[in-house]
C-alpha cells in the first residue's frame, strides 16, 4: 500500500486531519488499533472553542453541529455561596463556545470519511513506524492475520497518551514534562434535563463538581474524586447525592436526576512532550500533549495541532515547499504550552488538594492563595476577561 500521508489513530485528530487533507486532494490513509464502534464508545469532551468549530466547517463536517449543537456566551464558577459568570461573548468582543460532544464530532467525520470512500484500517494490531528520519518513512501493521506495509512521504501520529507514534522520538532528543494530580473526575451521563442553561464549574470544601451537558435532554457531571476510588464503588444514587452537595443550592433543589448511561473515572495530567515532531514524523493531539479537563481545552488543542499540519502539509504538495514542515513544533507548541498552563491554574484554583502539599506549599497555604487567586480575578472586570480570552481560546498562529 501507498499513500502521500499515513495516520495513526482514528480519535478526532486523526480523522479531522484526514478530511482536512482529503479536501485539498492530498491522500492519506488511517490506521486505528481498536474498532469504529470502540472508539464512539469514549464519553469525553463537550466543549469547542469557536478555532475548533471554524475548522470543522472548513471541513465540511459542521452542517449537524450547526443544527443541533448549542453556542453558549457564558459560564459559571461557583464558590464560597458566590456564583460568578463569565460572559464569555462580553468580555471577548462576541467569541462563544460551541457544546457539542466529542462523539458526535468523530461520529460526523466518520460519517464524512466513509461517504468520501477514504481508507481507515480499524482494529490494526502491531503497528509500528519505520525510517520517520528518511524521505521514505514506512508504516507497518498486521490486519486479520496479515502483515500489512504502507509506504508515505509523512507520518501523522494521531494515536493518544497510550499511542506508539511518540516512542519512535529516541530519549535523548525528547523531554517529557509531565505532572498527575492526586485525584480523578468521577463523570455521569444521563437523559436528564441539564440542571442549568450554562456550565457551572463548582468549589466546595467537598471537592469539585461540573455541571455540563450533551443536549438539552442530556446532562453530563462530573465530581472530584481520590485516585483510590473504583468506579464499581459509586452506584447512580451516591454519585446524585454527592454531586447534588457540591452544586449551587438552588440549582441542586430543583436538579432532574435518573439512571446513568455511563460513568468512569479520568485521572488528571498535564504533560507536554518537546519537539512535537521527529524527521517525517508529527505527534498531533493527546499523542503530544495532555491537559487536566478542567479547562475544557485537550480537544482543542487537538483541533489546533490538526489546523497548523493541514496548513504545513497543503503548502508542502500545492506550493512545493518542503521546508516549511520544520516549523511545526515551534508553532504548535506556543500554543499548547498556553492551554497547559490555563489547565493546570483552572485546576489548582477550582480543587480540593486534600493534605498534599502542592509547589513546595502546605496544603492549608496553597488552598488559601488559590481562594485569594480566585476573588481576585473574578472580582473585577478584567480578571474575569483574562478567564473568558483562555476559556474561548487563543488565536491560531499561521505557518510563516
Ligand atoms: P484520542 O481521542 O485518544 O484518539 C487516539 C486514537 O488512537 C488510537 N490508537 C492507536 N491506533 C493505532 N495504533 C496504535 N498503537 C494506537 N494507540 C492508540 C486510539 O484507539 C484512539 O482511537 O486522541 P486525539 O484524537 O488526539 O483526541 C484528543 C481528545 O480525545 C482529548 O484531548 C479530549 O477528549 C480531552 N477532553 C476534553 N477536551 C476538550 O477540548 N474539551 C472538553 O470539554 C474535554 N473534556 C476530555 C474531557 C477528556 C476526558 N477524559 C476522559 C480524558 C473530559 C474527559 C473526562
Ligand atoms: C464535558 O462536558 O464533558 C466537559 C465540559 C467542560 C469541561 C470538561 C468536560 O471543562
Amino acid at each position: 500500500m501507498r499513500t502521500q500521508v499515513a495516520i495513526i489513530g482514528a480519535g478526532p485528530s486523526g480523522l479531522l486531519l484526514g478530511q482536512l487533507l482529503a479536501k485539498q486532494g492530498i491522500d492519506n490513509v488511517i490506521i486505528e488499533r481498536v474498532s469504529g464502534d470502540y472508539v464512539l464508545g469514549r464519553i469525553r469532551a463537550g466543549v469547542l472553542e469557536q478555532g475548533m468549530v471554524d475548522l470543522l466547517r472548513e471541513a465540511g463536517v459542521a452542517e449537524r453541529m450547526d443544527r443541533e449543537g448549542e453556542v453558549h456566551t457564558g459560564v459559571e464558577l461557583a464558590f464560597n455561596d458566590k456564583r460568578v459568570r463569565i460572559a464569555l461573548d462580553e468580555l471577548t468582543g462576541g467569541d462563544t463556545v460551541m457544546v457539542y460532544g466529542q462523539t458526535e464530532v468523530t461520529r460526523d467525520l466518520m460519517d464524512a470519511r466513509q461517504e468520501a470512500g477514504l481508507t481507515t484500517v480499524y482494529e490494526a494490531s502491531n503497528v509500528q513506524l519505520h525510517d520517520v528520519k528518511t524521505d521514505a518513512p514506512y508504516v507497518t501493521f498486521e490486519k486479520e492475520g496479515e502483515q500489512v506495509r504502507l509506504d508515505c512521504d509523512y507520518i501523522a501520529g494521531c494515536d493518544g497518551f497510550h499511542g506508539v507514534s511518540r516512542k519512535t522520538i529516541p530519549d535523548e532528543i525528547k523531554t517529557e514534562h509531565e505532572r498527575v494530580y492526586p485525584f480523578g473526575w468521577l463523570g455521569l451521563l444521563s437523559d436528564t434535563k441539564p440542571c442549568h442553561d450554562e456550565l457551572i464549574y463548582c468549589k466546595t470544601d467537598r471537592g469539585f463538581a461540573l455541571a455540563s451537558m450533551r443536549s438539552p435532554t442530556r446532562s453530563r457531571y462530573y465530581i472530584q474524586v481520590p485516585l483510590t476510588d473504583k468506579v464499581e464503588e459509586w452506584s447512580d444514587d451516591a454519585f446524585w447525592t454527592e454531586l447534588k452537595r457540591r452544586l449551587p443550592a438552588d440549582v441542586a433543589a430543583t436538579m432532574e436526576t435518573g439512571p446513568s448511561i455511563e460513568k468512569s473515572i479520568a485521572p488528571l495530567r498535564s504533560f507536554v512532550c518537546e519537539p512535537m515532531q521527529y524527521g517525517n514524523m508529527f505527534l498531533v493531539g493527546d499523542a503530544a500533549h495532555i491537559v487536566p479537563p478542567t479547562g475544557a481545552k485537550g480537544l482543542n488543542l487537538a483541533a489546533s495541532d490538526v489546523a497548523t499540519l493541514y496548513k504545513i502539509m497543503t503548502r508542502v504538495y500545492k506550493d512545493g515547499d518542503k521546508d516549511c514542515v520544520t516549523q511545526y513544533s515551534e508553532i504548535c507548541l506556543r500554543r499548547v504550552w498556553h492551554g497547559e498552563r490555563f489547565s493546570w491554574w483552572m485546576t489548582n484554583m477550582m480543587h480540593d488538594f486534600g493534605d498534599v502539599e502542592v509547589n513546595g506549599t502546605d496544603s492549608q497555604t496553597f488552598s488559601r492563595f488559590m481562594e485569594s487567586e480566585l476573588n481576585f480575578y473574578t472580582d473585577n472586570e478584567q480578571g474575569r476577561r483574562v478567564i473568558a480570552m483562555q476559556y474561548v481560546g487563543l488565536p491560531y498562529e499561521d505557518v510563516k
